[in-house]
């Protein structure tokens, strides 16, 4: 364990009038604050809540009835001694108590994510742990959550600790062959060290090939809105979002901005963007709009094309493009018609000429209409696109360039039939999967990763 330095204090609950809020101190001089603020000389018993007076030690001006957990360290969040104050979560009395902690000897505020660094850094929890946590901070959906929680608990630093471990085990055997050659045995890795090699690059690999999922669950699946200008677009952002928010004309060219919303569609996080109506225009602002719409709708998980119903089955050229099995039609304004004669799929060829089948569906963004079926379509649609059952998906594109990086030094390492380039393969591969979970000099890294947490944690 990493010998302690400064104590640092922060409020850890959320900023803002609350009915508790809690201050937490972590490193050796927690114990003896807490002390001074109850005004008592014997440390409270580790792990067990105390309810009394907080008193400035200074001044003995009463703060707050407060309850006071003391952790001692090693078995503590931090791995240091560790204190929380629950106080009453009003302004001036999470400022009293700040204030006052800030006057005491070797007491410094907190820096971002430190909290959890610190903890890193004393051996209680590998990187994708600390980033599990931070996930599940931000986590706005329940799918999210659960991804968090899998990754808090664990299971990603597992699964590459796991393949790590098997990489050092074939290093080991690279090197002794390398060391104490055996005449009997031909020459380059032996046949089994080549087969675990084999093994574990075919399952970073897979574990590679995941469509992206992790990432895009913590991302949230982009769906974009798309068609000519007046179809009803912001209409149906709107309808979709429950509020107004885009505004909704019938001049022609309203948007130009892309709105952006977030949804919850069966408790997965989706982005669902408007954009300004497709088409030619000497306007330099809606040509730029335009421009931004195609290039988001291109990167797009999921683009829904609106078409005015009396434009179809006509389909604008500008959105035509931008059609491919990533899309779903919607005839806009059928309210209170007979939208029996709008068929329920639309076959034609996407702009590199593959056939496509593609939904339609008759919409009514005015009344409603539609709308069950449509948000019906959207959750399968989004549930294909991020719900996984199996082992916990890679989340972070970090994770993704070490483990790229790695299957890369296997690819080479398993190429060549000279031992000592093997092994010097191995060695980076083993690197780069250490980097993932922290198993390896990663100072550099850790300003990265823990600059992203807030105060607090
Ligand atoms: N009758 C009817 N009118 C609609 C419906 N949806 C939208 N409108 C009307 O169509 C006009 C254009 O709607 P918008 O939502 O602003 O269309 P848009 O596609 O966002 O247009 P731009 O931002 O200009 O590209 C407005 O007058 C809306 O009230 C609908 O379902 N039925
Ligand atoms: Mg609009």
């Amino acid at each position: 364990m990493i010998a302690s330095r400064e104590t640092i204090f922060a409020l850890s609950s959320g900023a803002g009038r609350a009915g508790v809020a809690v201050i937490r101190l972590s490193g050796p001089r927690s114990g003896a604050v807490l002390c001074a603020l109850l005004g008592r000389d014997i440390m409270p018993k580790p792990r067990h809540a105390i309810y009394a007076p907080i008193r400035d030690p200074q001044s003995n001006e009463r703060l707050d009835d407060a309850v006071a957990i003391y952790f001692e360290g090693p078995a503590s969040f931090t791995g240091e001694d560790v204190v929380e104050l629950h106080v009453h979560g009003g302004r001036a009395v999470i400022e009293g108590v700040l204030d006052c902690l800030s006057r005491q000897d070797g007491l410094r505020v907190a820096d971002p994510g430190e909290y959890t660094r610190r903890a890193f850094e004393n051996g209680k929890m590998d990187l994708t742990s600390a980033e599990g946590i931070a996930d599940l901070i931000d986590a706005e959906t329940a799918a999210q959550r659960r991804q968090a929680v899998r990754q808090m608990a664990g299971e990603l630093g597992t699964l590459y600790e796991g393949w790590r471990a098997r990489l050092m085990k074939a290093l080991a055997h690279i090197e002794a062959d390398i060391d104490f050659p055996d005449e009997d045995l031909p020459d380059g890795i032996v046949p089994v060290v080549h087969g675990d090699l084999r093994a574990v690059n075919d399952e970073v690999k897979r574990h590679l090939a995941d469509n992206r999922r992790g990432e895009r669950l913590r991302e949230g699946f982009q769906i974009v809105i798309l068609g000519a200008p007046n179809a009803g677009k912001s209409s149906l952002l709107n309808r979709l979002a429950q509020r107004d928010a885009a505004i909704v004309s019938e001049i022609a060219g309203t948007t130009r901005d892309m709105i952006e919303v977030h949804l919850d569609l069966g408790g997965f996080p989706v982005t669902m963007v408007d954009t300004a109506g497709l088409r030619e225009s000497g306007d330099v602002i809606e040509s730029e709009g335009v421009r931004r719409a195609t290039e988001r709708a291109e990167n797009a998980d999921l683009r829904l094309v609106v078409i005015d119903r009396s434009d179809w089955p006509k389909i604008d050229p500008e959105a035509a493009r931008l059609i491919d099995d990533k899309t779903l039609i919607l005839i806009n304004k059928v309210d209170a018609t007979d939208s029996s004669a709008i068929p329920a799929s639309w076959q034609g060829t996407s702009v590199d000429g593959r056939a496509l089948e593609l939904p339609v569906l008759p919409i009514s963004a005015m009344t409603g209409q539609g709308m069950e079926s449509l948000l019906q379509l959207l959750e399968t649609r989004v549930k294909e696109g991020l719900d996984f059952a199996g082992p916990v998906p890679l989340t972070r594109l970090r994770h993704r360039r070490a483990l790229e990086s790695a299957s890369d030094h296997l690819d080479r390492g398993l190429q060549t039939d000279i031992a000592e380039l093997a092994a010097e393969d191995v060695r980076l591969a083993v690197r780069e999967i250490g980097k993932i979970t922290g198993r390896v000099d990663v100072e550099d890294l850790l300003d990265i990763i823990f600059g992203d947490f807030c105060i607090g944690k």
